[in-house]
């Protein structure tokens, strides 16, 4: 089983500003939490973030190529523009989850769409960096 947990835009500010939104613990923090549980659960995993759209979606289609089984994934602000994240998630027809640390459905109105969740079997909003664990046990446990 490999999974690929990819975060978008601003994650590695993580812990650094706004912690009433996104709690106190860094990018870091999430990348040893997933790594333990995956270790734990016999699980391959790669985490990466990057800042940019476009590195995005090549990191999407390598996971085609690289037969990952599972696909994680915080877009951050580009969950609410990117067209290019959800074509490159349907053309690669990964099973995915998305995740988002802070409660988007109680925030601004901007942040009520996602594109990506046009793709993704699940959406888990609102439950810190837990919901990136409860992602990569669904997609484990079959779920897509
Ligand atoms: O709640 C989430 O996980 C989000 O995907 C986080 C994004 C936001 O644009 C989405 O609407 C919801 C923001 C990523 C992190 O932004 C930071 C801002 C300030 C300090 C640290 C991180």
């Amino acid at each position: 089983m490999k999974i690929l947990v990819l975060n978008g835009p601003n994650i590695n500010m993580l812990g650094i500003r706004e912690p009433e939104i996104y709690g106190s613990l860094t990018y870091d923090d999430l990348v040893s939490m997933i790594t333990k549980h995956c270790e734990n659960k016999g699980i391959e995993v790669q985490c990466l973030q990057s800042n940019h759209e476009g590195t995005l979606v090549d990191y999407i289609q390598q996971a085609y190529f690289d037969k990952v089984n599972g696909i994680v994934i915080n877009p951050a602000a580009y969950t609410h523009t990117s067209v290019a994240l959800l074509d490159a998630l349907k053309a690669v027809s990964i099973p995915t989850v998305e995740v988002h640390i802070s409660k988007v459905d109680e925030r601004e109105s901007f942040r009520q769409l996602s594109y990506v969740s046009y793709y993704a079997s699940r959406t888990i909003i609102g439950k810190g960096f837990e919901g990136y664990l409860e992602a990569i046990d669904f997609l484990a446990d079959g779920g897509n």
